[in-house]
């Protein structure tokens, strides 16, 4: 049989708000994540190397950024129909620019006319984890169901974040029950503490992804949400089906970092999965190279650089990701992550950190349990995340977990 034809769609028009000050000129996808890469990055490594080379990026909030990775990092030779192109969820810009995730499919339709695929991946952009799609995809033929969700246990304490799933084990793992992001659910019967959560990623029969998202256009009473209405429109009619993500083989996986799936919707959570990063035996490893993360990677960064300072300080860096363009010089950088261009002076001390692209540490400095967005300044004798109130008095955010988060361009001071 000819393979399918498969369409791979990528939400990433969200607003990201809970991850302010991050998002507050860029959309959530465009985030920097791990020194080199942006969230979006992810998902399309997933995508490409999952063998699905034709992908619509739906972009919407302060997409600048979003659009110009996209096309810069993202270019796949067009030969043989192959694509990754950014798409504007507005094609009728006005009233309408804030509906949900199904009326930007909605509004795209087009993109299925052109393509004629027998099948739609749907995933959105601000996960971190590797899968294969292709293996989702064999279930999801194989179940014979319209619409397949891709389910993984998670602590019933994060059940208001997820879509949470209740299958029926005996009918080819039928969703029985659908709820976006309840207040209150009990856990799975073998694990009461764990629910069923949505990943937020979906395969659906062509046909039937076009009859859900015509029907919900026409809904006045619907949020026009991918996970709120549209996968409880396929549950109410028995039509949709759970894939289990510890089914997911992908290639080069370790027992450590195989079922590691990290939404990284608020700061705390962003922040933990740089630490999943470093950690001695990551739980999360960037090296596998049978499962490339592609990044928007320049080749003309020069190296990282390690140099003594001021009075033959030693300039070093341990347990940390440092990123090409990088200069160390005579300072110490523990458990962080350094994207490119980032400057550690003489005497200053970066611990349990994440310095986005061409952030600036000074002399004599402390930076600790902080985030410095793109090109912040830590002047002289300045320190971050040791007094809250007094980071809190330069404006700075304070998270619930206490990460200081200082936004793009701000000159720290002491
Ligand atoms: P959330 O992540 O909270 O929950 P949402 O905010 O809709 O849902 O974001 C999902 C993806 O869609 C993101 O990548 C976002 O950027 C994108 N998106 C949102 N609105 C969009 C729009 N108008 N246009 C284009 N893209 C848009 C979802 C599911 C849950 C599931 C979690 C898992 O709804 O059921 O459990 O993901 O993280």
């Amino acid at each position: 049989m000819a393979s399918p034809r498969v369409l791979a769609i990528v939400l990433a028009g969200g607003e990201g708000k809970r991850l302010m000050p991050l998002t507050v000129d860029r959309a959530k996808p465009a985030v920097p994540f791990g020194g080199i890469y942006r969230l979006i990055d992810f998902s399309l490594s997933n995508m490409i190397n999952s063998g699905f080379l034709k992908v619509v990026v739906l972009t919407q909030y302060k997409s600048h950024s979003l659009d110009r990775h996209i096309s810069k990092t993202w270019q796949v030779s067009d030969m043989l129909g192959n694509y990754i192109a950014p798409v504007p969820a507005q094609q009728r810009v006005g009233k309408h620019w804030f509906l949900g995730s199904a009326d930007a499919i909605f509004q795209s339709l087009n993109l299925l006319d052109d393509e004629r695929p027998d099948y739609v991946v749907i995933t959105g952009a601000d996960n971190i984890y590797r899968m294969d799609f292709s293996q989702m995809l064999d279930h999801h033929i194989a179940s014979g169901l319209p619409c397949t969700v891709a389910g993984i246990r998670q602590p019933r304490s994060l059940a208001d974040q997820f879509g949470v799933i209740e299958t029926d084990p005996q009918d080819r793992g039928r969703i029985k029950a659908f709820v976006e992001k309840p207040k209150d659910t009990p856990g799975l019967p073998d694990s009461p503490e764990e629910i069923l959560a949505s990943m937020g990623n979906y395969i659906m029969d062509a046909d039937a992804l076009l009859q859900a998202v015509t029907a919900d256009a026409a809904d006045e009473s619907s949020k026009h949400d991918m996970g709120g209405n549209i996968v409880p429109w396929f549950v109410a009619q028995g039509a949709a089906g759970v894939y289990d993500f510890k089914d997911n083989d992908v290639p080069g996986a370790s027992d450590r970092d195989r079922d590691y799936w990290r939404d990284v919707g608020t700061v705390d959570a962003f922040y933990e999965a740089h630490q999943d990063l470093i950690s001695v035996s990551p739980v999360f490893n960037l090296y596998n190279d049978r499962w490339p993360l592609f990044a928007g990677y320049t080749a003309s960064m020069p190296p990282a650089k390690f140099v003594y300072g001021h009075h033959e300080r030693l300039g070093h860096a341990v347990d940390s990701i440092v990123s090409p363009g990088v200069i160390v010089s005579g300072g110490e950088v523990i458990s962080s992550v350094l994207s490119p261009g980032v400057r550690v002076n003489s005497w200053s001390s970066v611990r349990e950190s994440v310095l986005m692209d061409g952030a600036v540490v000074g002399r004599n400095t402390v930076v600790n349990r902080a985030i410095l967005d793109k090109y912040v300044v830590v002047e002289e004798g300045a320190m971050v995340g040791i007094d809250p109130e007094h980071d809190r008095e330069r404006g700075f955010t304070i998270t619930e977990s206490g990460i200081t988060v200082v936004a793009k361009g701000q000159v720290v001071v002491r």
